[in-house]
């Protein structure tokens, strides 16, 4: 095992190189952080994660202690296959769609947890980091990436409210954009000074913003 077969991790330099034999656990100090998400900021929520519990949870399959090369590479495989994807589908299809039926299949700007939205005929995604990507309806292709002042992660949708979008990260950090033309422009931004993770609710009084701690409605 050479540090050559750890490139779909973040970030290498976390992963203990090996004598060909496995990873011994009780090697492994649990002070070891491997870096998940280096596009949220550091020290963020979600950045990183102790390398132990991944290597316990998700490699030493056979829980003996040692990540063989077999558990390794099983491991390896399925991180670097496992990204996140958006689909077009045609609605005309029945039972089961193949992934020569679909319209196209992207890879690019699609965010973790949030699911996207459409915006002026184009369709919006936030990423963890505060990474806002526009993404076109017709092919997939990503047509612009640009990045907020608010990082961190974000699990909440947008929202899309009186033809502007609105996204609230995990921290409670909230911004307005519009996308006209192709092009992203952040109106406002704020702070709830709570944590979000549920996505708001537009309704006829208002927005429907439940923190952590709070539900709170928000006018115009
Ligand atoms: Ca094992």
């Amino acid at each position: 095992m050479t540090r050559e077969t750890i490139k779909s991790f973040n970030n290498e330099s976390d992963i203990p190189q090996t004598d060909g034999d496995g990873i011994d656990l009780q090697k492994v100090p649990d002070t070891k952080l491997l870096t998940l998400r280096p596009e949220v900021e550091p020290g963020g929520a979600g950045r990183e994660m102790p390398l132990i519990r991944l290597l316990q949870w998700f490699m030493d399959k056979n829980r003996n202690g040692i990540v063989d090369p077999a558990e390794y590479q099983a491991a390896q495989d399925k991180f670097t296959s496992n990204l996140n994807k958006i689909a077009c589908i045609g609605i005309q299809h029945k039972d089961q769609v193949e992934n020569e039926d679909l319209e196209w299949l992207a890879t690019r700007g699609v965010p973790e947890m949030a699911n996207p939205i459409e915006f002026e005929r184009n369709i919006f995604t936030i990423e963890d980091g505060g990474i806002c990507n526009l993404i076109a309806v017709e092919d997939g292709r990503l047509i612009k990436k640009t990045r907020l002042r608010n990082t961190g992660r974000y699990t909440a949708s947008p929202i899309r409210w009186h033809d502007q979008g609105y996204v609230i990260s995990n921290a409670g950090e909230w911004s307005i954009l519009t996308a006209t033309d192709g092009r992203l422009t952040t109106l406002a931004t704020g702070d709830l000074e709570e944590r979000v993770f549920a996505t708001p609710a537009p309704t006829d009084l208002g927005m429907l913003i439940r923190t952590e701690k709070s539900l709170r409605l928000y006018g115009e």
